[in-house]
């Protein structure tokens, strides 16, 4: 549960359902909406230039064990099932814990941008999720959202609190609205090498993105990409950065379950309505929290992030 009566919620922000597993903060400014859950430290909404940005399933779940099937679901400390397959739950125990509110942009007046932050340590989860070693001790995970005029920007900063290195994936899993994803088109992957997790092997091509089939691609894109679904685009950009190293991009993975599996997915509601496409640390290029002292000083501890920008792009405005 979150730790609501701390903060003085600014006059643009709502709490709703607080104490249940829909608890969830309803903020609403001229520049732009959203809600975000506790369960999953999850943005659900952002309305940005008028129009719902992301997808949040009509039979999503809000239930202790279960991940909200929509929004923005926090991944860590592993994708899938791992590096080596075998762990569970799928997409790691971030998205299935309920995340401490941390902060409020500060002012009742939000200017250019608004933010918030919420916070999670191992001592957070849920009993059945604790003391697996599934979490990796001394590890803190804090995600920062920030919402301007044009854009949402997520943030998973992991902290390094102990002596040594620490390898752990992430993903922040977003899905984007669209009107049918059979009509939706990913520019900027032409040429981009990734790996089909259906077929299971590498793969590179300058054909459009084959929606309606299933798509589950890891890409290593350099640049961000722009989704355009019809008069709409806007752009995704991920990026990695640590506390010992400079940026450098984030993986994308494209993701929707197309026509033969979508409609079997209980609590997918229209398949058809969402792309997701996600900023993630997989794998080879997993992250490496780096311990104290990697960027020099005194710093008790090593960080790195990852980050997920969202611009909304005039359809006119080229990349
Ligand atoms: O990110 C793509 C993916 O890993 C797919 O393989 C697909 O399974 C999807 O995520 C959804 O996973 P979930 O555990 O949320 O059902």
């Amino acid at each position: 549960m979150s730790d609501a009566e701390e903060f003085q919620l600014p006059e643009w922000a709502q709490l709703i359902d607080q104490g249940g597993p829909r608890e969830r903060y309803v903020a609403a400014t001229p520049m732009g909406e959203f809600t975000v859950h506790t369960h999953g430290g999850q943005v659900t909404s952002w309305v940005g230039h008028g129009r719902e940005r992301l997808w949040t399933s009509e039979t999503a779940e809000y239930a202790v064990g279960k991940a909200i099937r929509g929004g923005i679901p926090v991944i860590f400390p592993w994708f899938a099932n791992g590096p080596g397959g075998e762990r569970k739950p799928s997409h790691g125990l971030a998205r299935l814990a309920t995340w401490e509110l941390a902060g409020w942009g500060s002012t009742d007046e939000p200017d250019d941008t608004m933010d918030l932050q919420f916070d999670l340590g191992e001592q957070d989860l849920d009993p059945s999720l604790r003391n697996t070693g599934d979490w990796p001790s001394g590890v803190r995970a804090h995600v920062q959202v920030e919402i301007g005029a044009d854009a949402l920007i997520i943030r998973l900063t992991l902290v390094n609190y102990t002596d040594e290195p620490v390898s752990c994936e992430a993903a922040l899993h977003t899905y984007l609205a669209v009107a049918d994803v059979e009509d939706a088109v990913i520019e900027g992957l032409d040429g981009v090498r990734f790996y089909d997790k259906v077929a299971r092997r590498e793969d590179v091509t300058d054909q459009p993105v084959p929606f309606g089939d299933e798509v589950d691609r890891i890409y290593e894109t350099k640049e961000p990409v722009v989704l355009r679904d019809g008069t709409h685009s806007l752009r995704v950009g991920g990026e990695l950065g640590s506390s010992d190293a400079g940026p450098r991009p984030a993986q994308t993975v494209v993701w929707n379950p197309g026509r033969d599996k979508g409609p079997g997915i209980a609590d997918i509601s229209d398949w058809r309505g969402f792309v997701c496409i996600e900023a993630a640390a997989i794998g080879v290029d997993a992250l490496v929290i780096p311990p104290p002292g990697s960027g020099g000083g005194d710093v008790p501890f090593g960080f790195s992030t990852l980050t997920q920008t969202l611009t909304v792009l005039p359809t006119e405005q080229l990349r």
